[in-house]
């Protein structure tokens, strides 16, 4: 599981750069020399697009390379480096009330409007800013207006959301901290995650975890002891509930999330994995077609009266219920337990299926490693071809090359394909798709990439009809292969764009351009549930991870979940294929 450590330098530099722009934010705020706030904002995304680690310039002593880094700055770098804090940071953090800064996270609000909300509302936290918005209390302050106010309370609807649940990449990271201090620490048998996390679900309200031990307070006290427990909720025999830190993996805020330990009896280990594994509506499900059985199935097993006819296996449940076992992820009473009973269930897709992954950047535009780099780790993923997307040039705020740039990168690609036999690389695009639908790069232009991948990163609130139209025109061209993260939502962070997707797939399954399921952490867009909608409309899917350093490779496990919950097989995920399919269907 990649986590932050395996991104260390990354995540120095990018903390050094979230310290300088909130430094930058809170000059802001206080009304203080715009001058001085800027040089900080500056220096803040200077940082943040070094390939190199800021302590190693320090170590150096060529922190004057780093353009707009003039002495002040510099000193504040070198203290960040030795100290791992900047003075000025929590002196200016003292002149503000505690909660102020929380505002920033809110889409829509930036320090000029955080400040006027200040000084003129007296509002400095979330909580009361919700209240003054439903007291319509915002759109008599200069530069706010009734629109204003509802977009804020979605925003905030958003950031709540966001704050409660865990993404489910996170949730794999700390699934493995917790998997790995019982195994290490404590004498437990047998432990295995259950709940949404079990399902893929994309984001995790708990964690759930299940064990089986003959020493059960040994496992518990381990448990509840674990580095990084913020607060034991319950510590019990056989349950035990802790809220654990974590940081998020996407703005590396830290976080908790509660983590549920419940210790099993072997016996009972595989009605447990079912019954905690859920959904509740599967599960209730299961339950009438027990009882219509004349049997009883609930966490401890499954029962003729007091005789237990299955407990000790997942399998065994199932079976004892005249089914098949059933993937986690297909689990939320969509339909699939009548699927089973006819044993027409889809076989479940393996990671082992996927052969490459083709949403990936490197260090050309904002990716943080070079072309090499990306395609070893492809490599050593075990892959047979990977292919290369960085972003076309209107895509300016992710440094998006021209396409003689983008083009000029064949010699590079065909270079290391000649001298490394087993993977290929592909040379695509990730090409923005303009407002009325027409793509970033001419037609001659694209016509010479391996594959074209369409995507919108702007205009994201054009009205439905202009944007069904614009994403309609864009599979449309023959040069398109895939639409990349067609609803563009961020969780947390960003509603979907505002679509006819039926459409949208409907171009799709004619103008044979696939569409994507993108398994990066706050994407994860398609969801499962419009991936299978894209199936029944005729479409194919390509699985991804718009990878941005090599660790988010892994991220291709998200999306397998997610073509797991939308009953997807081999056979229509494109990067399920060998290359020459794929190079076919690309055409
Ligand atoms: P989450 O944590 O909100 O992302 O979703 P889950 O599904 O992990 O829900 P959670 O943690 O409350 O419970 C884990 C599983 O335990 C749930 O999926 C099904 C089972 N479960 C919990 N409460 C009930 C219940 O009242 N009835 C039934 N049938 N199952 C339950
Ligand atoms: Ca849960
Ligand atoms: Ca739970
Ligand atoms: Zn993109």
């Amino acid at each position: 599981m990649a986590g932050p450590g395996l991104r260390r330098r990354a995540v120095t530099n990018q903390a050094l750069a979230n310290l300088f722009r909130e430094i930058a934010d809170m000059l802001d705020i206080l009304g203080e020399d715009p001058f001085r706030a800027l040089s900080y904002a500056r220096a803040s995304r200077a940082i943040e697009g070094l390939t190199e680690d800021v302590a190693g310039l320090v170590a150096a002593g060529r922190l004057s390379e780093i353009p707009g880094i003039g002495s002040a700055l510099a000193d504040k770098i070198r203290e960040f480096v030795e100290t791992g804090a900047v003075g000025f940071h929590g002196e200016l953090r003292a002149r503000l009330p505690s909660g102020l800064l929380d505002l920033l996270s809110i889409r829509g609000l930036g320090p000029k409007k955080v400040r006027v909300l200040w000084q003129d509302l007296g509002i400095a936290d979330v909580e009361t800013l919700r209240q003054a918005v439903t007291s319509r209390r915002l759109r008599r302050l200069k530069g706010f207006g009734e629109k204003t106010e509802a977009n804020l309370l979605r925003a905030i609807e958003l950031r709540a959301e966001g704050e409660s649940r865990a993404l489910l990449w996170d949730a794999r990271a700390v699934v493995a901290r917790v998997l790995d201090h019982l195994r290490t620490h404590s004498p437990v048998e047998r432990a295995e995650a259950a709940g949404s996390f079990r399902r893929g679900r994309e984001t995790v309200g708990d964690v759930d975890i299940l064990a089986i031990a003959k020493d059960r307070a040994a496992v518990s006290r381990a448990f509840v002891s674990m580095p990084g427990v913020r607060e034991v909720v319950a510590a019990g025999e056989t349950k035990a509930t802790v809220l654990l830190e974590y940081a998020d993996y996407v703005d590396e805020r830290p976080r908790t999330v509660q983590v549920d330990l419940r210790i099993l009896e072997a016996r009972s280990w595989g009605a447990g994995l079912q019954y905690f594994t859920g959904s509740k509506d599967h599960n209730v499900h299961l339950r009438g077609i027990a009882q219509s059985m004349g049997l009883k199935l609930n966490e401890y097993g499954v029962f003729r009266g007091e005789e237990p006819v299955a407990g000790e296996t997942e399998e065994g449940v199932y079976a004892a219920l005249g089914l098949p076992w059933i993937p986690p992820e297909m689990r939320e009473d969509e339909g699939e337990i009548d699927l089973a009973r006819e044993g027409a269930l889809p076989k479940p897709l393996k990671g082992s299926d996927v052969k490459g992954d083709i949403h990936v950047h490197t260090d050309a535009t904002d990716g943080t490693e070079p072309l090499e780099a990306m395609v070893d780790a492809a490599r050593r993923r075990g892959y047979a071809y990977v292919g290369i997307s960085d972003h076309s040039v209107s895509a300016t705020v992710a440094f998006g090359l021209t396409a003689d740039r983008a083009l000029a990168r064949r010699d590079p690609v065909r270079e290391i394909n000649a001298r490394s036999p087993g993977l290929t690389v592909l040379l695509g695009t990730e090409c923005d798709i303009l407002d009325g639908g027409a793509m970033d790069y001419p037609d001659e232009a694209l016509r010479e990439f391996d594959f074209v991948l369409a995507s919108v990163h702007s205009k994201f609130t054009l009205p439905r009809k202009e944007m069904t139209a614009r994403l309609v025109a864009a599979v449309e061209n023959p040069h398109v292969d895939v639409l990349g993260h067609p609803t563009t939502r961020l969780i947390g962070r960003r509603d979907p764009i505002d679509v006819d997707l039926a459409e949208v797939f409907a171009a799709c399954s004619r103008a044979g351009t696939a569409v994507e399921v993108n398994g990066y952490p706050n994407r994860m867009d398609l969801d499962g549930r419009l991936a299978r909608e894209a199936k029944k409309a005729g479409c194919r899917l390509v699985l991804d991870t718009d990878s941005h350093a090599s660790a988010e490779l892994d991220a291709m496990a998200l999306a397998v979940a997610t073509a797991r919950r939308a009953w997807l097989t081999p056979d229509d995920i494109v990067n399920a294929w060998p290359l020459e399919r794929v190079r076919e269907f690309f055409g």
